[in-house]
């Protein structure tokens, strides 16, 4: 092994590059002169040869230039003209041929198929191998060489670090060598060695990689960073439907001009590219999905003549909220398991004075043939500030201004939010947005009930719909409702309902024979299952990601129509 040519030397390591690109011209030149002997074709490939030496040395083609080669070329053959041949004949890039046959093909002119491709690239280190012999066959053969005494390691350990550690790890591995302790030297373990490594590579680089052993081609790859597999892709171009020589000029704009001189009729005009993403989407503002659902909604209760009552006060007394509906003072949904108290402004500030007097009574003794709840009211309680539970708080402050401004009948809604201290889990947390209807006059029904809330659930798609008596401390009867969801393909429970007690509607001075129906349902539920959201995390609150708030769906309320 003469005087070692480290790899990592830069002469050694361009003399490899340079022995190589000799090599391939040498190769190309022998095949040239095996043809050049027989027939005087030969001479062209030698001209090729020559050309190509010539052309990489002259200026590269522009893309015109190479397209219109490329289209003549295509022209002129039958059977497709292959995108590595084409660009290594005119020494151009072969990725930028492939860039002018996907244009060309943009404007069907041409057709291409392609194959995958993938050579195995031997690296520098390997090349050195070829040359100089796998380190563990250096090692054996340094060792050999020193006699089968063996070789002191601190001597062994002076060879080049590939020979010493690679080299040796190597040996140890396929069992050539080995460190006798006794003496600290690394000795033979066998007479003889086949350099398996070097017979594998130099097959690799005689391009017969398919005669190296599965196994072994995988550690040389894989393990030994030998070789790296190279892939591309091959491009058989032929006529497409508009194949011409020169590409059509195409018009960009429709002028007056085209259109006067009907030039238009005959005129080709550059597709669009509304390629999605074509330019950045401008930065707009995003609706949350609960809000698309919400303007959904409120459009189909404006639709139904129904008008928005004020919700702009989350903090409501226990007094609008509970007492107001006669709600009895010891019921649990009262207790702070369900409710959130304020601790400041813990009193409300304000109640009309004549209007509790008789909700206190109702609540105490009745009245207009009830009984009411029979205990002992306290306006303490009634004064406690709450994050409000239900909207039916604006029902009621709603309801009792109607009595007090004086009758007449209407159709009242309310969207926002409301707090409840439950459990959070998939489909609850703290908050959700309650949507309620409220429709008050003169003798209306249960029937009538059943027939607005038929009505609002027909708009959202949900023309079945089911009701099932139901319990609520303000409404009597109640009816839980039920709806089929095409969608989902089955019944889901969609809100609750009731007429509201005359106990709740009397005090605040309604007329006797004015009955009020209402129905309620949340934003969330029917979000989630529109928007396909499992989890009410995902949906609203800090867990959410704004993401989906950027890249959500339309809402798909309204759109049948
Ligand atoms: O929203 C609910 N479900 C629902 C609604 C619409 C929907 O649409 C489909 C996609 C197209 C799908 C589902 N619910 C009401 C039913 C259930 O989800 C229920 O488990 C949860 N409810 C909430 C209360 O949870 C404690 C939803 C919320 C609800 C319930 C009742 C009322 C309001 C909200 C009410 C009332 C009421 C009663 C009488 C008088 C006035 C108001």
């Amino acid at each position: 092994m003469g005087a070692k040519q480290s790899q990592d030397d830069p002469i050694a390591k361009e003399n490899v590059a340079l022995r190589l690109e000799i090599e391939q011209l040498q190769k190309a030149l022998r095949e040239a002169s095996k043809i050049g002997n027989n027939n005087t074709a030969s001479n062209t490939v030698v001209e090729d040869e020559k050309k190509k030496v010539v052309s990489s040395t002259t200026t590269p083609l522009t893309e015109k230039e190479l397209e219109k080669r490329l289209l003549l070329e295509v022209e002129s053959t039958k059977t497709g003209v292959d995108s590595a041949a084409f660009a290594s004949k005119h020494a151009a890039d072969p990725k930028h041929i492939v860039g002018i046959i996907k244009s060309l093909a943009a404007s069907n002119m041409v057709i291409f198929s392609e194959t995958d491709k993938s050579r195995l690239n031997l690296t520098e280190e390997a090349l050195s191998f070829i040359e100089e012999g796998s380190p563990e066959a250096r090692a054996f053969a340094f060792v050999k060489s020193k006699g089968g005494g063996g070789v002191p390691l601190p001597e062994f350990k002076k060879l080049e670090k590939a020979i010493s550690e690679v080299g040796f790890k190597q040996a140890m591995q396929q069992k050539w060598l080995a460190m006798d302790k006794a003496t600290n030297s690394v000795v033979l373990k066998v007479e003889e060695i086949t350099d398996a490594c070097q017979k594998y590579l130099t097959l690799i680089k005689e391009g017969k990689k398919e005669e190296v052993p599965a196994k072994e081609l995988d550690v040389l790859i894989k393990k030994r960073k030998l070789a790296k597999v190279e892939t591309w892709k091959e491009y058989s171009v032929s006529r497409g439907p508009e194949f011409a020589l020169e590409r059509k000029k195409l018009e960009h704009d429709l002028t007056k001009e085209m259109l006067a001189s009907g030039a238009w009729k005959s005129a080709a005009f550059k597709e669009y590219t509304l390629v999605p993403g074509a330019g950045n989407i401008p930065a707009s503002g995003h609706v949350h999905p609960l809000l698309k659902v919400r303007r959904a909604f409120r459009e189909i209760f404006l639709q139904l003549g129904f008008s928005e009552m004020p919700t702009n006060n989350f903090v409501e007394s226990g007094f609008w909220n509970f007492d107001t509906l006669i709600q009895p003072q010891q019921h649990p949904a009262r207790d702070a398991h369900d409710t959130f108290f304020m601790k400041t402004p813990a009193k409300a500030n304000f109640a009309p004075e004549d209007y509790v007097e008789k909700v206190k009574k109702m609540h105490e003794v009745g009245g207009h043939g009830s009984v009411g709840h029979n205990y002992a009211w306290k306006r303490e309680e009634a004064d406690k500030n709450i994050l409000r539970t239900h909207t039916t708080a604006v029902s009621a402050r709603m309801l009792h201004k109607l009595a007090e401004d004086g009758f007449k009948p209407c159709k009242l809604f309310s969207i926002d939010r409301v707090f409840r201290n439950e459990a959070v889990d998939r489909t609850h947390l703290a908050e959700f947005h309650q949507v309620e209807g409220v429709v008050c006059d003169k003798g209306l029904t249960l029937g009538d009930l059943i027939g607005v809330i038929r009505q609002f659930f027909a708009q959202l798609g949900m023309t079945q719909v089911r009701f099932k008596p139901a319990f609520n401390p303000y409404t009597e009867p109640s009816m839980e409702i039920f709806a089929f969801h095409p969608m989902l393909g089955k019944w889901v429970e969609v809100g609750n309902s009731g007429m509201f007690r005359p106990e709740m509607l009397l005090p605040m001075g309604l007329p006797e024979d004015v009955n009020v129906i209402a129905w309620g349902l949340s934003l969330e539920r029917p979000t989630m299952i529109m928007f396909g959201i499992d989890n009410i995390r995902d949906l609203f609150g800090s867990k959410m990601q704004l993401q989906s708030v950027k890249n959500n769906q339309l809402c798909p309320l309204g759109l049948e129509k």
